[in-house]
């Protein structure tokens, strides 16, 4: 998969991009990300991004400009599936959206800054509009890097034990269940007994349970329309 991201703040990508699992899939060619510069695409003396709105009020809005020069180039040298624009004003981000998007080949992600972007770049060009959640951002950088990070680690061979994704928590609509280490017992704290007696079938109730419980206590929201069961109970029965 590649993902060509646009902002008009490259730098904040560095981090996120270059450490853990980002860097391994990036490093075994599981995932291309290109970050460009926003301000390579502005023609004038100052590589102006914005300007007030029309109509008047606070705020800069992205001119359109540098966005058609950016992308249409883009999809000139190859085909995407996506061009998302990040906006509080997007649908809300969730797992079955990053499941979706993990599936395609090449994606172009739009960075919103400053107040807004102008309409008709959204009107010609966007496909999809992304917010990661119900509060304000001072721009879309850091949501496109939740968005790539949870994307990214979806594709197949990127998250090397698949054991480890199949119970992600979301991923059959439940939390996952609490996890504990070495030692037994630290600082009187014992290990639940279930999960020491070596018996799956033992471990494997503990979890279901614990999983069940923590859902229901913290996210019903998640349990709606499901049996009161665990969900990859549910699953194996279809
Ligand atoms: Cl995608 N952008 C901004 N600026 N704020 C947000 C957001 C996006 N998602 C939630 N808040």
């Amino acid at each position: 998969m590649r993902i060509d991201v646009i902002t008009a703040f490259p730098p904040l990508f560095q981090g996120p991009l270059s450490e853990s699992i980002l860097k391994r899939a990036q490093e075994g060619r599981y995932a291309e990300i290109v970050v460009h510069d926003l301000r390579a695409y502005a023609h004038d003396k100052h590589r102006t991004l914005d300007d007030s709105p029309y109509g008047g009020g606070a705020g800069m809005i992205l001119k359109p400009e540098p966005l058609f020069e950016c992308i249409e180039k883009l999809q000139s040298e190859r085909p995407y599936d996506k061009v998302i624009l990040t906006t509080p004003a997007g649908k809300v981000y969730d797992q079955n959206m990053c499941k979706r998007l993990s599936m395609h080949d090449n994606l172009i992600i739009i960075c919103g800054h400053y107040k807004g972007v102008d309409q008709r770049v959204i009107d010609a060009l966007v496909t999809m509009e992304i917010s990661i959640g119900d509060y304000v951002l001072t721009g879309g950088e850091l949501a496109a890097a939740v968005i790539i990070d949870s994307v990214v680690r979806l594709i197949p061979g990127v998250i090397g034990d698949g054991e480890s994704l199949l119970t992600d928590s979301f991923m059959e609509g439940e939390l996952d269940c609490p996890y504990y280490t070495r030692p037994p017992e630290f600082r009187g704290m014992p290990v639940p007994e279930d999960l020491l007696s070596g018996d799956h079938k033992r471990v494997n109730a503990w979890r279901s349970k614990a999983a069940r419980k923590l859902t229901r206590d913290r996210r019903p929201d998640l349990m709606a329309g499901q049996e009161d069961e665990p969900a990859h109970e549910k699953k194996k029965r279809k």
